[in-house]
């Protein structure tokens, strides 16, 4: 018998596919239903990893699922192509930054190309190709225009290493996600996008995203963290107040039912009355630079030492100005945050309690606590932040939380010394990024005109190609006349703005552009409403807050300006594990004490361990962590493919864990979907050898095999790829018995086949051809229709049988299908409306006849 030959059947399907054009999206619309299905493109590094072929072949079943359900699918691929690692490799080896993305495009795109995937390559593009970024730039100066796009001076986190700006989610632990350089303080004048102005539509839009995990919709709704409070003015008391605060300070609260328990006022470094002090003490002065240190995260300021300095200020407490509260300046409360300043409550919360303990300011109860004694009620070191009543509060004494609240909110209103408000965690988007390979911002500064959008006909503002990368900062800055231009609006000399804008705007609209690459207008409005929202997307999680919500924002923000109709982009979410691997460490350290790590392909066996290739030497297996360089444990896809095949590894990739989970690759992994390969094969192979008709039939063949039908649509409807395949190698078990016991049903067999085929193409297409081919079919199985069945087939697991007495029906029972004679007649004897029956009429039992799976009657007297 034959086995199947990968290495010459996948080049051959793949060279089939590309003269069918097979993958080519209909142009025009149709009657058929849309689909288009998206995957996160990649970042053109220079080589595909495991992550990307499992990340690609989930989208590629599901593209090719749905072309068989009779969908038109659009499923595209482009590279997300700007951003600094081609700029660092132009400063490591000379290379330009140009040069060395389009050349990792070619190779990424070979690669990508062997997974045989079913992608229209006639809609690729790259971020860096001035027809996309040109059209990015039409868009941003529209986005300008219509004033939602500001210029301000803003407090930036610096990346001293990059010489850049980084944006707060690009500073993880008060260092550059990509450099870990620890991050600056910096004012600069910066480009912002207006995301806070879409800071409720991002909230609610969340609830109408069922197809998405709950844990991104979570942390992007606590990313955007809507709160709900109070800002209210504490006026000054005594002190030596600096000129212009004469209302005093406003704070903003969420628990306005404390304020009688307020030790303290506190205020953030950067506070303008901070600023002010400041100014005239040195040692305050000292403070604040001290106080500004710290990282600013919220884990930072939770765990973190609290500083405080007193300022000798006293404010009035709005309710009772006999009440003097001190104002103190604080190292945990944030300048962007609220109003920059609060109110201290040390008895109901953490950070308040941890400084008043430290400081020696008073803690004083005012909610106690379900069933409390108000005598003995004390916080020592934990505040209390549960439920309760308030009390030793005045008017508020003996109500809940929320009343107590509402009550403060509207007195403080009433006084004219506040207002409930809505503060937002999410700040504005600042896109400004000091950096060559980005797409330029198309503004030019004018003297007289201020800042001036390049008209669209002057459009794309294309990067220069001779810069240098000789040493750090903006090679924009410094090209001798690129930035040197005239006013669009009254034509004096002007220059161009030099900054370029964050990367991540080029991913936030990509999946538009995908609906009609070449459009004049950035979207072309029509073909986005032929295919958007995007019916899956799929991508890691780490994508959970950044590009899903800039994405989400710019989808929004373009409906607004009139230039889409979709306002959600993506209409079902799907965030795919790892590929993770053994780690493997030589026996010597490094230099430095650090574990050598080897690459699987370093070390061999030895024994019941491993050797280092080489030499020998004994080696040690740690844990089992995600593929990384770092760690070299990785698997090149190339390899894999040249010693596998590709449809065995895309088939592993899925097989082993649920898709949403971390899959761990090993060898024997890879061989069992391999050996799939190979008794697919067999199975076809052997009916066609036996003239693939003839025979009797093979009822429990049928059955099985339209429970797969069943099952496996259900499956893939639900993305559980591994489930799927559970099942197919447990059909393959069927198959096999099926031909050892009942050899001569050949027909039953192919005809099982037939339906097999088209299931398993989606996973294995090269296979699937091969087999199609084999088993005499005249097209290719990448245009043949997903396989129905017969329903009757597939609910065998119950039967439902009447019950006669003496041949009238009195009632059915349900037994498993194919249930012996003896079960069924106890069925129904134990059945209650025919012993009620027989009672009643005073009859006995005589004798039970029972047909299987159909009926049963019983003959009494
Ligand atoms: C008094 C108070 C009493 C508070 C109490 C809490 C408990 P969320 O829910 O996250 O919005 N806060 C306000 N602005 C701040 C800033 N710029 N830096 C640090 N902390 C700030 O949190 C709102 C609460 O965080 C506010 O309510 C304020 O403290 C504090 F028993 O006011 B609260
Ligand atoms: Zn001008």
């Amino acid at each position: 018998m034959a086995r199947y030959d990968p290495k010459a059947a996948e080049p051959r399907w793949r060279d089939a596919w590309t003269a069918a054009d097979s993958f080519r999206t209909a142009e025009t619309a149709s009657d058929r239903p849309k689909y288009y299905v998206l995957e996160m493109f990649p970042y053109p590094s220079g080589r595909i990893h495991m992550g990307h072929v499992r990340n690609y072949a989930m989208g590629d079943v599901v593209a090719r699922y749905k072309r068989a359900r009779g969908f038109d699918v659009l499923h595209p691929m482009g590279w997300d192509a700007f951003g600094m690692p081609a700029e660092n490799a132009a400063m490591a080896r000379g290379v330009h930054p140009k040069a060395w993305t389009y050349a990792n495009i070619d190779s990424m795109r070979t690669q990508l190309k062997l997974l045989g995937l079913s992608i229209d390559w006639s809609r690729e593009f790259a971020t860096c190709d001035p027809e996309y970024y040109g059209r990015q730039q039409a868009w941003f100066a529209q986005a300008f225009r219509k004033g939602l796009v500001v210029r301000r001076e803003a407090s930036v986190n610096w990346d001293p290493v990059d010489m850049t700006v980084l944006a707060n989610e690009q500073v993880i632990d008060g260092k550059g996600w990509r450099s870990g350089a620890v991050v600056e303080k910096k004012k600069l004048t910066q480009w912002f996008l207006k995301i806070t102005d879409y800071a409720d539509a991002l909230i609610d839009g969340l609830s109408t995203l069922d197809r998405w995990p709950d844990k991104v919709r979570l942390m992007q709704e606590n990313w955007i963290g809507r709160s709900k409070g109070l800002k209210m003015t504490f006026r000054p008391a005594q002190g030596a107040w600096p000129k212009g605060f004469p209302e005093g300070v406003e704070v903003y609260t969420t628990r306005p039912d404390t304020l009688f328990g307020a030790s303290f006022l506190a205020v953030a470094a950067d506070h303008p009355l901070a600023l002010a002090l400041a100014a005239k003490d040195a040692d305050l002065s000292a403070f604040l630079v001290a106080a500004r240190a710290g990282g600013t995260s919220e884990a930072d300021i939770e765990s973190g030492e609290k500083l405080g300095r007193d300022t000798g200020l006293t404010v009035a407490h709005p309710f009772d100005p006999a009440i003097r509260l001190p104002v103190w300046v604080a190292n945990f409360v944030l300048m962007d945050y609220g109003t920059g300043a609060i109110f201290g409550c040390p008895a109901h919360d953490q950070r308040d309690l941890d400084f008043a303990r430290k400081y020696d300011l008073p803690v004083r109860e005012v909610v106690l606590p379900p069933s409390a004694d108000p005598a003995v009620f004390h916080v020592e070191q934990e505040a209390y932040t549960g439920p309760g009543r308030i009390f030793r509060s005045q008017f508020l004494d003996g109500m809940e939380i929320e009343a107590a609240k509402a009550e403060a909110v509207s007195r403080i209103e009433a006084m004219g010394q506040g207002e409930g408000a809505t503060v937002y965690r999410l700040r504005d988007w600042g896109v400004s990024r000091q950096r060559y390979w980005g797409c330029p911002i198309p503004i030019v500064h004018c003297a007289t005109c201020g800042p001036v959008p390049v008209p669209d006909d002057q459009l794309p503002v294309l990067l220069p190609d001779d810069v240098t990368f000789d040493r750090p900062g903006n090679p924009l800055l410094r090209h001798p006349t690129w930035r040197h231009t005239t006013c669009p609006t009254c034509g004096a000399a002007a220059e161009r703005e030099t900054d370029t804008l964050d990367t991540f705007m080029d991913s936030s609209w990509y999946f538009l552009r995908f609906t009609d690459p070449d459009a004049i207008p950035p979207v072309n409005r029509e073909a986005a409403n032929r295919w958007m929202a995007v019916d899956q997307y799929i991508g890691g999680v780490e994508h959970a807050v950044l590009h899903l919500l800039y994405a989400r924002f710019v989808t929004r923000a373009m409906h607004d300006m009139g230039m889409v109709d979709v306002q959600e982009p993506f209409a079902g979410l799907f965030t795919q594990g790892m590929v993770t691997h053994e780690t493997y460490a030589a026996q010597e350290r490094l230099a430095n004490g650090g574990d050598r790590w080897l690459s699987p392909a370093e070390i061999e066996p030895s024994g019941n361990g491993w050797a280092e290739r080489g030499t020998g030497m004994h080696v040690r297996v740690g844990g089992v962590e995600k593929m990384s360089k770092s760690k070299a444990n990785v698997v090149a896809p190339e390899d894999i493919i040249a010693r596998h095949g590709v449809d065995a590894a895309r088939l592993f990739v899925l097989s082993d864990s649920p898709p949403e989970r971390d899959v761990q690759w090993t060898e024997s992994g890879v061989e069992g979907s391999g050996r799939f390969v190979q008794r697919v094969w067999t199975e076809v192979d052997a009916v066609a050898e036996a003239g693939l008709t003839g025979g009797p039939p093979d009822p429990e063949l049928e059955r099985a095999v339209h429970k797969l039908v069943k099952a496996a649509g259900e499956g893939l409807d639900g993305l559980k790829f591994n489930a799927v395949i559970a099942l197919y190698y447990a059909f393959l078990n069927i198959l096999r018995r099926q031909r050892e016991d009942k050899p001569e049903a050949v027909g039953a067999r192919a005809a099982a086949l037939q339906k097999l085929i088209p299931l398993i193409a989606p996973y294995t297409p090269h296979l699937a051809e091969e087999a199609w081919a084999r088993l005499g079919n005249a097209g290719m199985v990448v245009d043949a229709p997903w396989p129905d069945y017969d329903p009757a087939l597939t609910i065998d697991e119950e039967a439902i049988l009447p019950v006669q007495v003496n041949g009238k029906r009195r009632d059915e029972i349900r037994v498993a299908f194919g249930a012996s004679e003896e079960v069924v007649r106890e069925a129904a004897r134990a059945n209650a409306v025919v012993q009620a029956y027989l009672s009643s009429n005073n009859l006995v039992e005589r004798k039970i006849i029972v047909v299987p799976n159909r009926i049963v009657n019983i003959v009494a007297a």
